[in-house]
């Protein structure tokens, strides 16, 4: 078998791929910590960076408070088949989309793909909204440091949102 048929996350080739994650339905936490371990052992992924929990009101939205997180993943899966796998975890944790913005069991959004720009049907990476959302952007810049920048942290600084837990507090 060639270098190239075998190539996997760690190989030359895969993207950094960041998503975040949301619920307001049932156990959040425990939903959020699953979709953790279910991203871990997607093919061809690794689960390399998890930010803090946070407790976010819900934002364009009605229902129970959030909780959110951020996570980076190293992939060769390409966009629309992490997309899609993404979406298989959301089904298994009993998400349903009755209407735009419900409340939810789990949501697994794709904000960013490497470096790349895609606006298709399905999937828009960076993710449109993503910069108007401290639930977003408070844990990215946990993660990246210097991405985000004060003036954009500023632009969000009205909406309610809260730590709740580092890293290794809430993925234990
Ligand atoms: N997700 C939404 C809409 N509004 N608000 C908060 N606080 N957290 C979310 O994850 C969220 C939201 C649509 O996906
Ligand atoms: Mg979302
Ligand atoms: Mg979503």
């Amino acid at each position: 078998m060639s270098r190239a048929t075998q190539a996997g996350p760690s190989e030359a080739g895969a993207v950094s791929a960041w998503i975040a994650l949301g619920a307001n339905l049932g156990d959040a936490r425990a939903a959020l910590r699953g979709a953790l371990q279910a991203m871990a052992v997607l093919p061809d992924t690794r689960l390399l960076a998890v930010s803090s929990l946070y407790r976010s009101a819900p934002v364009d939205a009605l229902g129970p408070d959030y909780l959110n997180a951020v996570a980076e993943l190293q992939t060769g899966l390409a966009p629309l088949d992490l997309l899609h796998a993404l979406q298989a975890i959301e089904q298994a944790a009993g998400r349903e989309r009755p209407y735009r913005n419900a409340p939810r069991t789990l949501d697994l959004d794709l904000l960013l793909y490497g470096e790349q720009r895609l606006e298709g049907a399905e999937l828009t990476v960076p993710h449109p909204r993503m910069w108007q959302r401290a639930f977003v952007l408070l844990p990215l810049a946990e993660l990246r440091p210097g991405w985000v920048t004060p003036a954009q942290l500023q632009a969000v600084a009205a909406q309610a949102i809260e730590r709740l837990d580092a890293p290794s507090a809430w993925t234990r």
